[in-house]
């Protein structure tokens, strides 16, 4: 248990983290333990226990000859080698995943029975999985994509997983209607190309044809879509949810997960790189903020609407492709979920963890939402043939900390020896063991919400549901300049490689133009087509006209520069107080400074010390970077002037907006101007502007200016 009480909900949005003990606190930890594997100090043996004497070489007749069918050490190897591979998650096979813990900020009862948001002194261990849902295992991290953001909490009462996305809606309002969006945006069945892209005809063929998707592909085309770190993420359950207390009153929630660490993105030039430069950038950040301590940390909120306001609004609670505006009800902080152990072993714990919306605890319901319901049923039904049958939660990370007797038996892969005689119930064998718990205010059986249902059984979508286009005008018109920019510059590259004209001319037509006229007009013109002068829909419009929370720039994160990757030019000559002096600043800020040289080798400061770097400026170039310094030195200067290599490492950093601090020499060589996040020297002022310009993430008043250089 942590020695530090929880602060109170304002508190812990601006206060440090408070890092219980990880040993003692964390069980699932603890229920790991017996099943994690060292081979420390341990002979090679068979799966069988039998130790083996030669692993180099396969038995045969004569050491010339032919290899005998006899070698059982040779054939178990291999066999179990062929079958190593499980099939990819059909959708987001690509992730990465921590550990972690969850903390009430206090007594949640009114709201809630769920005992893991009563109790603040309790610490639920979690397991996060973040992916993107496009790409197969190998793709890269940084493709613009919606990321999953899947939390597993392994509460004291069950499991219960919030399987969300880092956007608040979704493409379509009915699962029947999934196996048709996700054969459309994965990869062309005849070529499998585009790997990790939806800038293809089949994506926005599907897309262009069905209205309901115009919401969340505006969140695909925005900067969303192209995080600049897992960390960085929004992240949210999507559908409206049921929270239930004691007394047995439901409320409807949307759930919202809000990073300390702000909510910052990469620019598409970025995104696009790195998808070559480091396929794993984001596991790889992730990785490392973990291993370096930067614990990263997100709020878990909820926006509460009581049943009697189902109706209340000018959209449907059970609609997943609308959001409820943050301006009309506020998220109401709960808790906080630090990510503080990464796994032990990737394929064990990131690719065998099963998530289904479906596991919640007594206290936590469904809503009648339709897309909600389907996934109900597919999460379970995917497991099945990706991890090899019905006994998937007895794998150590799918493994509650509540006990779970029950009568189910056998099936592939039983690791349990059940005892007893009865698999049934009620029996008298065995003592009527194990028996049921009637639902009760505390620790009662699950009971499902009593929901009232009068209707007709029917095919058929909800009159409610019909507006696709009022909240995604909202969400263009909630952006500022700039993102409403790289918003129409998304749809303009990504409509660019359809190949078929009549798919751009109607997006732009019947969704673009229902949307915006400036955004459906801008796009036409990038695409050469007439822009359009009216919708083709009548658009009733929000009640709001602007949401300023779905705006990233409103979302800077708390944590300042923490965390933070700097690059530290060096060369040859380089003045070694300067550089102290700046990596000691930006240490002091919890930023992570990294030395650059021209080459993997140490350079030699002017002093004659020898000093090593982290990398060459073209093993880690500036786009795995957040703001880049030069220190002093007039032969390290000059050396980094007349080097094409740096040069374009700092035209690079400047080009896509990045802090940076410069000599006067490097400015002049360079051809460019002082600015906002441009500074010259070492000296404090210089340091404080540049920790400012980094914690804005984007000087973005430079964006005309760095337009005309090249990079
Ligand atoms: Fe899904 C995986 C999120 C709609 C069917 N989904 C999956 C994962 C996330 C989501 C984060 C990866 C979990 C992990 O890391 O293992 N999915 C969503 C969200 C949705 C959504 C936020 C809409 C609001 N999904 C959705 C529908 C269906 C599915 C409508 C089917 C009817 N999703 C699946 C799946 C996957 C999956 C096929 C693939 C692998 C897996 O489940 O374990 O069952």
């Amino acid at each position: 248990m942590p020695s530090k009480k929880p602060d109170s909900p304002k508190q812990s949005q601006l206060a440090g983290t408070d890092t219980p003990d990880r040993a003692n606190t964390n069980a699932k930890i603890q229920s790991l333990e017996s099943v994690r594997s060292d081979a420390t100090g341990q002979a090679l043996r068979t799966n069988q226990g039998v130790r083996i004497a030669d692993n180099q070489n396969t038995l045969k007749a004569g050491d010339r000859g032919p290899s005998l069918l006899e070698d059982f050490i040779m054939r178990e190897k291999i066999t179990h080698f062929d079958h190593e591979r499980i099939p990819e998650r059909i959708v987001h096979a690509r992730g990465t995943g921590a550990h972690g813990y969850f903390q009430s900020y206090g007594n949640h009862a009114e709201l809630t029975k769920a005992g893991f948001l009563q109790d603040p002194e309790k610490i639920t261990p979690v397991f996060v999985r973040f992916s993107t849902v496009q790409g197969p295992r190998g793709s890269a991290d940084t493709v613009r994509d919606v990321r999953g953001f899947a939390v597993k909490f392994y509460t004291d009462e069950g499991n219960f997983d919030l399987v969300g996305n880092n956007m608040p809606v979704f493409f379509i309002q009915d699962a029947i209607k999934f196996p048709d969006f996700v054969h459309a945006v994965k990869p062309e069945p005849h070529n499998e190309i585009p790997t990790g892209a939806s800038a293809h005809d089949t994506f926005w063929d599907f897309v262009s044809l069905v209205p309901e998707s115009a919401h969340m592909v505006m969140w695909a085309m925005s900067d969303r879509a192209i995080p600049r770190s897992l960390r960085m993420m929004e992240g949210f359950g999507v559908h409206t949810f049921r929270l239930i207390n004691a007394q047995g009153v439901a409320s409807f929630v949307k759930f919202h997960w809000k990073p300390r660490q702000g909510v910052h993105s990469l620019l598409w030039d970025e995104a696009q790189k790195l998808a070559g430069k480091d396929t794993d950038f984001q596991r790889r950040d992730l990785w490392e903020a973990i291993e370096t301590g930067d614990y990263p940390e997100w709020e878990l909120g909820v926006q509460i609407v009581p049943e009697a306001d189902e109706h209340k609004f000018d959209f449907d609670l059970l609609d997943p492709t609308k959001i409820i505006p943050e301006e009309l009800v506020p998220v109401t902080p709960l808790g906080k979920m630090v990510l503080n152990r990464n796994p032990d072993n990737f394929f064990a714990e990131v690719e065998q963890v099963a998530f289904c919306p479906g596991h919640i605890v007594p206290g936590i319901d469904f809503s009648n939402d339709p897309l909600l319901q389907g996934r109900l049923f597919s999460y379970t039904d995917t497991q099945l043939s990706r991890l090899g049958g019905p006994n998937f939660h007895q794998i150590p990370i799918n493994r509650p900390v509540a006990p779970n007797h029950n009568n189910q038996r056998d099936a592939l892969h039983q690791h349990l020896v059940h005892k007893g005689r009865a698999s049934y119930e009620p029996n008298s064998i065995d003592g009527g063991w194990p028996k049921e718990t009637p639902p009760a205010a505390q620790d009662g059986g699950f009971e499902s919400y009593q929901e009232r249902i009068d209707a007709h059984k029917i095919r058929q979508r909800s009159e409610s549901f019909g507006d696709h286009f009022s909240q995604a005008r909202l969400f263009f018109q909630s952006m500022s300049p700039t993102e409403q920019q790289h918003i129409i510059k998304a749809y303009s590259f990504e409509l660019g490689k359809v190949e078929r004209e009549a798919i751009r001319v109607r997006e732009v037509n019947e969704i673009l133009a229902n949307i915006d006229l400036k955004l459906a007009a801008a796009v036409a013109t990038n695409l050469g087509l007439p822009a359009p002068t009216a919708g083709t829909v009548q658009v009733k419009g929000s009640q709001l006209q602007q949401s300023p929370a779905l705006s990233q720039m409103n979302h800077p994160g708390v944590v300042g520069i923490k965390g933070r990757k700097i690059a530290v030019l060096v060369a040859d000559g380089v003045e070694a107080a300067s550089v102290d002096k700046l990596v000691k600043a930006l240490e002091a800020h919890s930023a992570r400074p990294l030395l650059l040289g021209p080459t993997s080798a140490p350079v030699k400061a002017a002093d004659g010390t020898q000093l090593p770097v982290a990398a060459s400026m073209e093993g880690m170039p500036s786009i795995m970077f957040d703001g880049i310094v030069v220190p002093a030195g007039k032969a390290a200067t000059d050396a980094l002037a007349a080097s094409g290599l740096a040069k374009h490492f700092l035209l690079e950093g400047y080009k896509h907006l990045k802090a940076l601090v410069l000599t006067q020499e490097l400015l002049g060589t360079l051809g460019l101007k002082e600015d906002k996040g441009l500074l010259l020297g070492d000296d404090q002022q210089a340091v404080d502007a540049f920790v400012k310009a980094v914690e804005g993430h984007r000087v973005w008043e430079r964006e005309a200016a760095a337009e005309s250089v090249p990079a």
